[in-house]
């Protein structure tokens, strides 16, 4: 197969059988308790949702089909070029049909993308030039993406009543594909608002890959227009394109509970077209116990160089980390609810940095990460309190970005937008194949709870 939708095609008669047979066979298969506590604590835990392409591990952390990030970083295809990471297209293919494409099915992949994402639906377009410029990078994207819900395939065609239920699969695939390719134009439209007067910071590229897209379109590679804010020499363009591959790489998913994937896969359920529903998950993304942790640890990192004489001084970075501590603060950046070990998406960024010592040898903020993550897991241990004293994805992230001159902390989450469409409508895709229902849990008053603690 050559397209995502041939292979798609090859695979899902199989699996499909498979699912509704094993349905049938362990239906009724008890999977675990649900206790008050989870009913008041989140759901923490709870194994209640089916979800394909990624789930977590507490020792290897994140995997991709199974795939860790180590993995996905030998085996997905790239460019072609040595040294370029693999490109967020092979990871679209692998969550979508279970296997690593080849290069040519990349290719074809990162041309699809590139021809469905060269221009943004007029009223997309109008609604977008004339949101107020300060207003938060994460609604502009939500509107943006909410407002393309007008040309849904899926949405049309399920109106006029031309698809039946077997074959939603296709138009979700469809509005899916149309959705994720829009995104460099839409996150570069959202930059160029909030930091040009929305005047345009750079060129689209049918030629290229969608992370060069949107690089170029935040002003950030040669050839860019000029955006009077950033100078990057070539090297350092060809870097932050890499960065980027590698940032929206392994963002794209972490299992199917976590806040954008669980509202994409909710609101989905309703039948809810892609752009709706990935516009829902958007907005959950925005919280800041979940996308925005990024831009905490940004000003954390800040303002803890401002408070030391250097970061090779281990006792003032020791002591700040304590002041912290006894005043009932967390350290941003640490620690993981599922995660018993550095995150590896986290060592992932440090990697990149490490890769380049020249280029960073002269960043205090950059620097400062790499040696707290030395000195914070020692800390928090004697804290003794957190369950996991390693640094999390979030550690690294922004301050890389923050170098190579993306300095409005409150649109990382965007980038971190663009990356996490890739798992859920992955997932949504599936979800249309299988035919899974409405969502629709039990929920129960004060009354309900003391009641069932009387049955039992
Ligand atoms: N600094 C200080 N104390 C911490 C800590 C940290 N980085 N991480 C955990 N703790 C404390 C935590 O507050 C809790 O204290 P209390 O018993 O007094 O409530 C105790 O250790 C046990 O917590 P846990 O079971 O280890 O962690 P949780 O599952 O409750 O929470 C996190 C997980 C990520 C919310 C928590 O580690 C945290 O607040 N970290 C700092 C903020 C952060 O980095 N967030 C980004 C997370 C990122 F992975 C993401 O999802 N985007």
């Amino acid at each position: 197969a050559i397209t995502l939708k041939e292979a798609l095609e090859e695979v899902i008669p199989q699996r499909r059988d498979a699912i509704t047979e094993f349905k049938a066979v362990y239906g009724d298969t008890v999977v675990g308790p649900i206790t008050i506590s989870s009913i008041l604590g989140g759901m923490r835990g709870n194994q209640s949702m089916f979800w394909q392409g990624t789930s977590l591990d507490p020792e290897h952390g994140i995997k991709f089909q199974g795939l860790t990030i180590d993995q996905c970083q030998k085996r997905l295809p790239g460019t072609g070029i040595d040294g370029d990471n693999f490109l967020p297209e092979s990871m679209l293919w692998l969550l979508l049909t279970g296997s690593v494409p080849t290069l040519e099915q990349t290719n074809s992949l990162k041309k699809e993308l590139a021809f469905r994402g060269r221009k943004l639906p007029q009223d997309t377009e109008k609604v977008l030039l004339c949101l107020p410029r300060e207003m938060h990078p994460m609604t502009q994207l939500a509107i943006g993406l909410a407002s393309m819900n007008k040309g849904s395939v899926f949405a049309t065609n399920y109106q006029n009543g031309l698809i039946g239920k077997k074959d939603f699969w296709i138009d979700t695939l469809e509005d899916s594909l149309n959705l994720i390719a829009s995104l460099p134009l839409l996150t570069g439209r959202i930059y160029s608002n909030i930091t040009n007067e929305g005047r345009s910071l750079g060129e689209y590229s049918e030629d290229t890959d969608w992370c060069s897209n949107i690089c170029s379109l935040l002003g950030m590679t040669n050839g860019s227009k000029s955006s009077n804010k950033c100078s990057l020499n070539s090297q350092q363009s060809l870097d932050f394109v890499n960065l980027m591959r590698l940032y929206t790489g392994i963002h794209v998913d972490h299992e199917g509970g976590n806040v954008s994937a669980h509202t994409t896969h909710l609101v989905g359920s309703a039948l809810s077209d892609p752009y709706l529903s990935y516009s829902s998950g958007i907005m959950g993304l925005a919280g800041p116990l979940h996308g925005l942790a990024a831009q905490e640890v940004v000003r954390f990192l800040l303002e803890m160089n401002s408070n030391i004489s250097s970061v090779e001084h281990e006792e003032e970075i020791e002591d700040y980390l304590w002041k912290v501590l006894n005043s009932s603060r967390v350290i941003p950046g640490y620690g993981h609810a599922v995660l018993r070990k550095p995150d590896p998406r986290f060592t992932a960024m440090l990697e990149f940095a490490q890769a380049r010592p020249d280029e960073f040898k002269n960043d205090e903020n950059v620097l400062l990460m790499q040696k707290l993550s030395e000195v914070a897991p020692k800390v928090l241990l004697k804290h003794g309190k957190s369950k996991n004293p390693f640094p999390n994805v979030d550690s690294a992230s922004g301050i890389l970005f923050y170098h190579y001159g993306i300095k409005e902390l409150l649109f990382f989450t965007v980038i971190f937008g663009c990356s996490r469409a890739i798992g859920p409508l992955t997932q949504l895709v599936w979800d249309r194949v299988l035919g899974l229902p409405i969502e629709r849990p039990k929920s129960l008053n004060f009354k309900g709870l003391e009641a069932l603690t009387k049955v039992i």
